[in-house]
């Protein structure tokens, strides 16, 4: 398996994706691409220009779209008026499908369908997870001024770790005792590597230059000495 880097402008990792599964036709390759987007991606024209090229090239690449229900504070309707997001497939002729994405192995069994389809030589498909954001977006995004609790609540019995979990007790492969002894585990590990980095001391503000090239180029050395200049001012 290989991984691309994140790609920070959304929906333009499917440009890339359609590209790649385009060059393993190509060369013959069996591989598949798989890529993710979320429901606000769905309204860049990006997605539909992705979803046409796959359909077009039968390109071997399945689109998940992660339907967390918001895209920061604007909600899934403020998105499309379409009735679902998956429908989008019709438009570029591949199938579509739209699953329970709180459900671990509905997942697994609908993406697996979708890439055993794509290297056996059928093309694209497009799988919308529709699942909810319990969480705020980032640290600086607070969800309590766009909508209710109650939704969130309703969602809190779906989180799908706590279904899974609930599956495995019930067959008899976990246990609330393993569970607690893993939490507790991974908590000392983490607490270990915090203290490990914590103890490398303070973090120099010109090191946000640093650790990019191999040797600076000339536009951030420039940036880097104004920025030396201007720490020397406030002090
Ligand atoms: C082209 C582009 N426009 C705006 C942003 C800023 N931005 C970062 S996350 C985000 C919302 C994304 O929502 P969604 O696609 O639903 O993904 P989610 O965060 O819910 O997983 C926006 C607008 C960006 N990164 N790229
Ligand atoms: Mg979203």
């Amino acid at each position: 398996m290989r991984v691309l880097p994140i790609a920070v402008p959304i929906a333009s990792q499917l440009q890339h994706a359609v590209g790649i599964a385009m060059a393993s036709n190509i060369k013959g390759e069996d591989d598949v691409t798989v890529a993710y987007v979320g429901d606000g991606g769905t309204s860049i024209g990006d997605f539909s220009e992705a979803l046409n090229f796959a359909g077009v090239f039968d390109a071997p690449v399945v689109f998940i779209i992660q339907n967390n229900q918001y895209a920061i504070s604007v909600s899934r309707q403020k998105q499309t008026k379409a009735e679902t997001l998956v429908q989008k497939a019709v438009a570029a002729g591949i199938p579509g499908v739209l699953v329970d994405g709180n459900d671990l192995m509905a997942m697994y069994a609908a993406t697996k369908e979708a890439v055993d389809r794509a290297r056996s030589g059928g093309g694209p498909t497009l799988i919308e997870a529709y699942t909810y954001r319990l969480g705020a977006h980032t640290t600086s995004d607070d969800p309590t001024k766009y909508r209710d609790d109650q939704e969130v609540e309703e969602w809190q019995e779906k989180d799908p770790i706590k279904r899974m979990k609930a599956y495995l007790v019930k067959r008899g492969i976990w246990s609330e005792e393993q569970d607690a002894n893993l939490i507790e585990q991974y908590d000392e590990e983490a607490l270990a590597v915090f203290r490990k980095v914590e103890a490398t001391g303070e973090t120099e503000p010109e090191d946000i230059f640093a650790y990019h090239f191999r040797e600076m180029p000339p536009h951030l050395s420039e940036q880097y000495n104004e920025y030396v200049q201007y720490l020397k001012e406030v002090e």
